[in-house]
């Protein structure tokens, strides 16, 4: 196993939209082992490949809290099947803009299909948190970011932000 940086935006790479995976092979294993390692060390309760800088349509997900033993899971080729009318808000935040927080609306239910981390074919209808972390997860597979929801005025301030301190970080270490 080993940890990978997360990729911040702005970034074109987080504007990809990422391939189905089609083998389910000893590098997609590792992969996903990164993924998970990644994603604890952060910490994070999802992380999409493409926040590695692989564009493959995989993500990995565990909502336990720290009380809780982990609960990890993956989802391979995702799909929303349905979803509510009902909306639900949470504040949400990114590993790939960090430091910025802000309410999104999403629809509160989705059924999702998905491929499990032996190939199985599953259906799952979700709710709550994990409704809202899927489809956080799943934009990212079409190359969306929370703040894509937002306001143009509010999008804009927090990719100001973004950019300015990407430079500022780069003048120092670079
Ligand atoms: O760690 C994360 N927390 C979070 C909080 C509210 C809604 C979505 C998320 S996902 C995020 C990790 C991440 O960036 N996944 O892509
Ligand atoms: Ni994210």
């Amino acid at each position: 196993m080993a940890l990978r940086p997360i990729i911040t935006a702005p970034d074109p790479r987080l504007k990809l939209k990422s391939a189905a995976v089609d083998r389910f092979d000893g590098e997609i294993e590792r992969l996903i082992d990164d993924m998970f390692e990644t994603m604890y060390a952060a910490p994070g309760i999802g992380l999409a490949a493409i926040q590695l800088g692989i564009p493959k349509r995989l993500l990995v997900v565990d909502l336990a809290r720290q009380d809780e033993p982990p609960a990890p899971r993956v989802f391979i080729n995702p799909e929303r099947l349905w979803v509510s009318d009902t909306l639900a808000t949470y504040e949400e935040g990114c590993l790939s803009v960090p430091d910025h927080y802000a309410d999104v609306q999403r629809p509160a239910q989705v059924v999702v299909r998905y491929r499990d981390r032996a190939g199985s074919a599953c259906e799952e209808t979700m709710d709550g948190m994990l409704a809202t972390c899927l489809q956080h997860e799943m934009d990212h597979l079409d190359g969306v970011l929370f703040v894509d929801h937002l306001s143009l005025a509010k999008r804009s301030l927090i990719l100001r932000k973004m950019a300015k301190a990407k430079k500022l970080a780069g003048a120092s270490s670079a």
